[in-house]
């Protein structure tokens, strides 16, 4: 098959990223940029670490549903070569997907293993706040229940204040209420958009990055990320088949960009928005998913090659909010 020019163009961005040893984004655009390349501009890390898995968990028959999750302060690699002090769930940025059914409940433990106070909000629960969504002392844990009354796609995220710097350090994730009726066979995944805020932390290695309050307050970030790494499903494409049924999960973590979601060389057959059970849009080319929000996009990619998924707010896209489908038969 022939290739076109923008997946030959996109792969020759790849591989230029790849070689490249930064670990800050370009502070200036590209002096002799590619004329076909329209969207591989990003910043596009090398695969030296294994990309967290976009696949979607798969569905449970259980109506209970045991949760329990750990914060821990870790570092994890935002891009090739950049390495973050991060604060996360179960270790991991995003923290651990999960996924029930409409109706279950939710029997919920969250254990403090970090050096400060932390909390946790599911977006999916109808709860008061000030009863459940409250500090974790370090060492303590916190235990709730609630019922997933509506389908859809959910942020859960850190409550605890500066809400803004819990969230820019990685404390996030996504839990999928699937309807009652499920949803039809489709391959799917889950990606959660999110930024990082970055200085070098003094006396650390050159690599290492810590978050900075003032390009958070100012929104500009340094890395936007699906799923916590800039650009990691470009040189390890999510793989479908093609015209095979396809179910993105997106959630937006933030802390400030909106996502503004669109498949290139694609058209959505069905958008349900957040907790929408019915299909809300049909045959849309993006779709914005706010900060706090989520959606789920079913398409199909109707032949072989690879196609980049972005967010269509470009400056976001080309520091990392960038990957590749790569359907093949
Ligand atoms: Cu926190």
């Amino acid at each position: 098959m022939t290739r076109s020019l923008t997946a030959v163009a996109l792969s020759a961005a790849i591989l230029a990223g790849c070689r490249g040893e930064r670990a800050t984004p370009a502070a200036a655009p590209p002096a002799t940029p590619a004329a076909d390349v329209s969207h591989g501009e990003a910043a596009i890390g090398a695969a030296d670490t294994a990309p967290v898995d976009a696949l979607a968990p798969a569905r449970t028959a259980a109506t209970l549903r045991h949760v329990r999750i750990e914060i821990r302060h870790v570092k994890i690699a935002v891009a090739h070569g950049a390495t973050y002090d991060a604060w996360s769930f179960d270790g991991r940025v995003p923290g651990p997907f999960i996924r029930v059914t409409q109706g279950d409940t939710v029997d919920f433990t969250l254990v403090n293993r970090a050096p400060i106070p932390h909390s946790m909000d599911f977006h999916a629960a109808e709860v008061a706040p000030n009863r459940v969504y409250v500090n974790v002392i370090p060492g303590d844990s916190l235990h709730y229940r609630f019922i997933a009354r509506v389908p859809g796609a959910f942020l859960y995220h850190c409550g605890t204040a500066p809400v803004a710097m819990h969230i820019a350090n990685g404390m996030y994730g996504a839990i999928i209420v699937d309807p009652r009726q499920p949803r039809p066979a489709a391959r799917e995944f889950v990606l959660v958009q999110s930024e990082f805020y970055t200085q070098h932390v003094a006396g650390a290695d050159s690599n290492t990055l810590a978050l900075d309050w003032q390009k958070l307050l100012g929104l500009a970030p340094d890395y936007v990320t699906f799923n916590g790494r800039a650009a990691q499903y470009a040189t390890a494409p999510l793989r479908v088949k093609p015209g095979e049924p396809v179910r993105f999960y997106v959630v937006n973590a933030g802390p400030n960009r909106i996502s503004a979601f669109h498949v290139v060389g694609a058209i959505f057959d069905r958008v349900f928005l957040d907790g929408s059970a019915t299909a809300t849009l049909n045959g849309v080319q993006t779709v914005d998913v706010p900060v706090g929000g989520g959606a789920v996009f079913e398409l199909h990619l109707a032949e072989a090659g690879d196609y980049p998924f972005v967010t269509h707010a470009f400056a976001d896209a080309t520091k990392g909010a960038v990957g590749v489908v790569l359907a093949k038969p």
